[in-house]
Parts: structure tokens; sequence; C-alpha cells
């Protein structure tokens, strides 16, 4: 008589143990904060300067799509020094200078959908438009 009332007290541990395991994975999603998926489609763009000595970012104007993580090559191909600056509510930017030559990746998630600035912040009316759109 006992060892079958402990036999179905293991059994019923196992079974929570199970069920309780069996859950996690859906549970999961549920502990992450809305709008912070830690594994989001990621969008690869390159936003460049005028090669030349001209103050301009090539293109001046790119689009994405919201809640895309966005990973920006900003690759600074003129002569002279420049910086990429998105504010708010991205406020995401390079270093302050980018030497001539080099480039740096910066990461986002794209905002909702709009229209938002980039810029250059050494140079006044440098700047770019990052149209996030859902297709
Ligand atoms: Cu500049």
């Amino acid at each position: 008589m006992r060892p079958t009332v402990l036999g179905v007290l293991v059994a019923a541990t196992l079974a929570l143990g199970a069920c309780a395991s069996g859950s996690s994975p859906s549970a999961r999603p549920a502990a992450t904060a809305p709008g912070v998926d830690a594994t989001p489609p990621v969008t690869a763009i390159t936003i460049a300067t005028d090669p030349g000595t001209e103050l301009r970012f090539d293109p001046g104007e790119v689009t994405v799509q919201p809640g895309i993580r966005i990973q920006v090559t900003f690759e600074n191909r003129s002569e002279l020094p420049h910086d990429l600056t998105f504010g708010a509510p991205i406020n995401v930017a390079s270093s302050p200078v980018v030497a001539p030559g080099t480039s740096e990746t910066l990461e986002f998630v794209a905002p909702e959908p709009g229209t938002y600035a980039f810029a250059c912040t050494i140079h006044p009316g440098m700047g770019g438009t990052l149209i996030v759109a859902a297709s």
C-alpha cells in the first residue's frame, strides 16, 4: 500500500515538473518588455558622404520599416571630417568626428512610422531624412 502511494506522489511530481518545463518557452516572450524584442529582423543600410568636398549625405533619404533593427554603416568617403547624428526619438550618433576614409556602424530600432532627420553636427545644413513607413 505504501509503495503505491509513494509511486503516485512521484508520478504526480514528475508530471508537474514536465508541465512546468513545457510551459517555459511560451512564458519567455511575456517576460520581455513590449517593444524590446531581443532578435527583431535586421536591415543593413549604408549612409555615406559625398566623395568630394560637397557637404551632403549619399543617399540623403533612406526608407526603412518600423520596428526593424537598423544597422547603419556610416562611410565618410569625403576629404572632410563628418559625423552622423540621429535626433530624438532615435538618439543615436557616431563619434563626434569620423575621419575621412573611415566608417562606423550604428544600430537602433526603427521608431513608429514618420519622418526623422539625421545630420552632420560639424556642418550646419548637412542633413538627410530617415523615412519610417510600413510596407
Ligand atoms: Cu559634415
